[in-house]
């Protein structure tokens, strides 16, 4: 409880956080919010998934993390439903994210958003999908996703103070495989539509944006069914004052445990997402181009229940 103390002293000390969902990855509103990855090592988890995931007949691209903050990873890989297996060779964290360069787009302003803590106007024109944030328990774990990879020259980003990247190319007619998932999740226009219940335990999520812009979503366990006004609340209240022993021997009122990366139109990514019963709010930090009001503060934000 005390790690989780901390994430909410932090949330509460810095009401500038709710702006860092500007960042690329989910590291954006996520990890810089919260101080702290939202995964797991998968060797801490305590539970396997009821069906089998990432399903063992899908093609695997394995994506190196190392300790010197370089990248690695096959130079192709064919198109379509894929395992990505992101391992952390060193590396004490992963924080990634995957897109296709666009078209025309000059190494200058490649480089320059990669390196900029604003998400890049670029970045909302092309596919976006592969963000994870991941610190690993032991070295040499890894975190697994599945997504449906078009063909294209995508570039793999370690993301970091300086960020290495790395390339891979893919290609062929994508074969793509529908994955059993218990949860199914849309990112819309400023709103997510989720089952109002969800499973607990660690189970398959199926993410999908069908918006024209960039969406992730964070989940912060909550210890009530809040409203949207009352999670921003929270969120935004400026902490430390009434800090006290008794509150502090509480539960936290709001405290981020997972979430799910950077999607943009029309990418499908599956995902173990584990939650303990109980009430939870999803919120999304990014914001629209030109607009820097993160979206859970136009509505994106959607409380659930899991059973
Ligand atoms: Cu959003």
């Amino acid at each position: 409880m005390s790690g989780q103390q901390h994430y909410v002293d932090r949330i509460l000390s810095r009401r500038e956080t709710l702006e860092l969902g500007t960042r690329l990855g989910l590291a954006a509103g996520a990890a810089a919010l919260v101080g702290g990855r939202l995964f797991e090592s998968a060797a801490a988890q305590d539970a396997t998934p009821e069906a089998a995931f990432p399903p063992a007949d899908l093609p695997v691209l394995e994506i190196t993390f190392a300790a010197d903050g370089s990248v690695s990873a096959a130079a192709e890989s064919p198109a379509g439903t894929t395992t990505l297996r992101f391992v952390a060779d060193g590396a004490p964290f992963i924080s990634s994210v995957m897109f296709v360069r666009p078209d025309g787009l000059s190494d200058e302003d490649l480089e320059a958003g990669l390196a900029s803590p604003e998400v890049p106007e670029w970045l909302h024109t092309t596919r976006v999908n592969g963000s994870v944030d991941f610190e690993p328990a032991a070295p040499g774990d890894a975190f697994e996703i599945v997504a449906d990879l078009a063909p294209g020259t995508w570039y793999i980003v370690a993301l970091a103070e300086i960020p290495a990247y790395t390339t891979v190319e893919i290609s062929g007619d994508p074969v793509t495989v529908e994955i059993e998932a218990a949860v199914e999740v849309a990112f819309e226009h400023h709103d997510f539509t989720l089952p109002a219940e969800v499973p607990a335990g660690d189970q398959v999520w199926r993410a999908t944006n069908v918006d024209d812009v960039l969406h992730h979503m964070v989940i912060f366990a909550t210890q009530t069914l809040m409203t949207d006004e009352e999670v921003l609340a929270v969120l935004t209240a400026e902490g430390g004052e009434e800090s006290t022993p008794e509150a502090e021997a509480g539960p936290p009122p709001v405290f981020p445990v997972g979430g799910i990366g950077i999607l943009s139109k029309d990418e499908v990514l599956y995902q173990v997402v584990s939650l303990e019963p109980g009430f939870y709010a999803a919120l999304c930090f990014l914001t629209d181009p030109g607009n820097p009001a993160p979206h859970a503060f136009v509505g994106m934000i959607e409380s659930f229940t899991a059973v």
